[in-house]
């Protein structure tokens, strides 16, 4: 299950879940030994989507493995292979032909391949997991380095002339809408052809037009409209609408919501209306799943987000899964969308290097491209605590923010520095977010109080002075079960004492716009004997989850649920 909605009628599409063919290749012998031909006879069945570390002897697997499907036309067909997320390097392979590389994780890709014949094909993927300095993440990372391919994959029969792209973007004054919707059409016929090109919504027909492509070409069809009174989405009070385009051959059904987003005196404002931010920060993790992450259970952690007294969630620390944007869409709580650079061990010559800002302007591409339509997402984050003291850091991350604001100037644009006090980025942003942990790695809790007076002059003095400012990480460790008379370090007892007193001032900070917890529950952590990192990941675990892994709550969930409920989701503008 893709989304929570159709998005085709007419075009036919089917999942290629399930079990395919899979071998590692712990000695990266497949490409010399052409495997992409001659599938290797020892492979074993593995369910896709899914992180092969999840199975048995696998655990600790990081690097290359192949993946075999053999799938069946009836007749001759153009054909979509989508690949909705595929962890690290990916080669595609079609009955021997190599149909294209993607490096990437959490962001689909795809290829179309035009008059297939009739028959069995041979598709064969090469995956490669490794991280290292050029990665993204790199190898020193704060999560399990999973590999495999964990969301679904996807084939699409195309006709002639297909639905390639439906954009719609909106401009509101009050309930009043510009919208321009853009289609782009393309034909793999031989002939010209026509079609009419229907848009609707809620089966409601708003335009009609005929459109005649030559052979080969592609055709955008732009279509400005004005609608009047409009339902607002808002927070906790989600209004959606379903747009249709359809022409004589194909379709293709997208979903928006019309929401207007600001900032001013430090607040972010949804409708006019001042939101004080009430979150957590979510790994899209499960100790049995990986990043393979089911349906079934984003509805539970949903309904405990929300049970949580949550309108906002962090989705540390890379795209999730539309799936996961669709329900919080139909809910109206506010998502914060990132792409997977996590810095805090990460060089400064590695933010320097092309290949990595290249990775990462793809990555936000990507991300931005997949998730335009979601009014739940409010923020695009483009990296999590690198080192933002450096020159280098601003001139990659002034690319970076450029392409986001070229995409979409809907939304604004945000980070997460662990740098408060030295940062040299805070005037690039249209939000700033802080991760600090005092009362877990340094100092008492009653330090945040400190900071934050001195990083409110620093971004006065810097020009961000008038910036919104998140919480975005905060907390400790608190072991599942782990519960006392006295607050130890590890126990649930000292967790719950951090969280609730960081709250606490946090919210008598009038330039603090919101909190996202960290994190919702506990997720693996990538611990090596000899490594140097994250010796304090008990059980292999970052247990400051305010629930484990299994999603049982701990004692800061329940001192969480009792505060988070009992703050408004609205703010005080005049502060
Ligand atoms: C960082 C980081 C998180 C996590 C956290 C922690 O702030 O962004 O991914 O590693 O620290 O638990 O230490």
């Amino acid at each position: 299950m893709l989304r929570t909605f159709r998005e085709h009628h007419i075009r036919k599409t089917a999942l290629l879940d399930g079990p395919w063919d899979f071998v590692t290749d712990p000695g990266n012998e497949g490409l010399h030994g052409k495997w992409f031909d001659r599938f290797p006879h020892d492979s074993k069945s593995l369910y896709i989507p899914s992180c092969w570390n999840n199975e048995l002897s696998l655990f600790h697997y990081e690097g290359v493995a192949w993946y075999r499907k053999k799938i069946r036309l009836e007749d001759a067909q153009h054909v979509r292979l989508i690949f909705h997320a595929v962890l690290g390097h990916c080669d595609v392979y079609l009955n021997g032909r190599h149909l294209g590389y993607h490096y990437g994780g959490y962001t689909p890709f795809d290829f179309v391949v035009p008059s297939l014949s009739e028959g069995e094909h041979e598709l064969i993927v090469r995956t490669d997991s490794t991280l290292d300095r050029l990665t993204i993440p790199t190898e020193h990372v704060d999560w399990f380095h999973y590999g495999g391919i964990i969301r679904s994959v996807e084939l699409q029969l195309l006709p002639d002339l297909y639905i390639e792209q439906l954009k719609i973007d909106y401009l509101l004054e009050g309930a009043d809408a510009d919208i321009c919707i853009q289609v782009r059409l393309h034909s793999l016929s031989q002939q010209a052809v026509t079609t009419t090109l229907k848009l609707s919504e809620g089966g409601h027909v708003f335009h009609s037009e005929h459109v005649k492509l030559e052979a080969g070409q592609s055709v955008d069809c732009e279509v400005k409209l004005h609608w009047s009174d409009v339902r607002l989405w808002n927070v906790g009070k989600p209004e959606l609408y379903k747009i249709e385009a359809r022409t004589d051959f194909d379709d293709k059904i997208d979903r928006i919501g019309f929401r207007r987003i600001e900032t001013k005196n430090h607040r972010i404002l949804i409708n006019g209306t001042a939101i004080y931010l009430k979150g957590v920060n979510r790994h899209e993790e499960h100790p049995e799943w990986g990043f393979a992450f089911p349906p079934k259970l984003m509805q539970k952690d949903l309904d405990i987000i929300r049970e949580l007294g949550c309108n906002t969630v962090r989705g540390s620390h890379y795209p999730q899964s539309p799936y996961w944007l669709d329900l919080l869409d139909e809910h109206g709580i506010i998502f914060w969308s990132e792409i997977p650079m996590w810095g805090a061990f990460l060089p400064n010559e590695t933010v320097c290097e092309p290949l990595f800002q290249d990775r990462a302007l793809t990555m936000i591409s990507e991300m931005v491209s997949m998730h335009y339509h979601h009014p739940s997402v409010v923020f695009w984050s483009v990296h999590n605590e690198i080192d933002s003291r450096t020159q280098d850091a601003y001139e990659m991350t002034e690319r970076l923010v450029s392409l986001v604001k070229q995409m979409d100037t809907s939304r604004l644009v945000t980070y997460a520095t662990m740098h408060p006090l030295e940062d040299v980025l805070l005037p690039l942003f249209d939000v700033i977010g802080i991760n600090k942990y005092y009362g877990w790695y340094e100092g008492d809790i009653s330090g945040f109080r400190q900071m934050l007076q001195q990083f409110h002059e620093r971004a006065e003095m810097l020009g961000a002075g008038d910036r919104p400012v998140l919480m975005t990480e905060f907390g400790g460790a608190g072991i599942f079960g782990d519960v006392g008379w006295e607050p130890r370090l590890f126990s649930e007892d000292y967790q719950a004492q951090i969280v609730t007193e960081a709250l606490d001032i946090f919210r008598s900070d009038a330039k603090i716009g919101g909190t996202y917890i960290w994190q919702f529950a506990d997720i693996r952590g990538d611990l090596k004997s000899d490594g140097k990192h994250f010796r304090d990941r008990a059980r292999s675990f970052n247990n400051k989850g305010l629930l484990n892994e299994y999603r049982k709550p701990k004692q800061a969930f329940r001192e969480v649920r009792r505060i988070y409920q009992s703050w408004n989701d609205f703010a005080d503008l005049h502060k």
